[in-house]
């Protein structure tokens, strides 16, 4: 029997401060839900495996500062990235652009995931993590733009 390979990708998370990417990245990687709030300073990196139908896909999340003065090299922590994630709540949604705009300029054209982290699930790409409500939705999308996999899906 083979085992296969993991794809790696290097995916930045980003946004305005306190709209739970790191509330998100932990929730991956514990399935615990983190109540006290610890800003990020600079960029903290964490790998998440997943199994996937077509085969384990490595995340490796670049979970970046979103606070101004803690933001460190900032734009220069999304050389060579492959993907993004940016994630906003229901305050921070005029900040998209700007980060759009950014991760464009340093990265071309990758895939980007917009991701709005709110109890108002009112679009297609709304997660609750408090409530775990459509948690996985975000990594699947963007799974399938880095893979060019349509069907992918998430397995145990
Ligand atoms: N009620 C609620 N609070 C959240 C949610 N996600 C994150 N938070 C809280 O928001 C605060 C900031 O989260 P954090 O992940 O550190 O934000 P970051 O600056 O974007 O990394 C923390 O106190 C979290 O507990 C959520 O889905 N619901
Ligand atoms: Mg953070």
């Amino acid at each position: 029997m083979t085992t296969q390979e993991a794809k790696r990708y290097k995916v930045l998370l980003v946004g305005d401060s306190s709209v739970g990417k790191t509330t998100y990245v932990n929730y991956l990687l514990t399935n615990n839900f983190t109540e006290e709030y610890s800003p990020t300073f600079g960029v903290d990196v964490y790998s998440y495996v997943f199994k996937t139908n077509y085969g384990p896909i490595i995340f490796e999340f670049w979970d970046c500062a979103g606070k101004y003065e803690n933001r460190g090299i900032d734009s220069g922590y999304y050389i060579c990235a492959n993907g993004a994630i940016i994630m906003y709540n229901d305050f921070s949604e005029k900040y998209c652009s700007e980060f759009e705009e950014k991760v464009h300029s340093v990265c071309d054209d990758i895939p980007i995931i917009l991701c709005k982290n709110s109890s108002n699930i009112d679009n297609d790409n709304s997660i609750d993590i408090k409530n775990k409500v459509n948690i996985y939705k975000p990594i699947v999308l963007l799974a399938r733009k880095l893979t060019g996999y349509d069907d992918l899906e998430i397995i145990n």
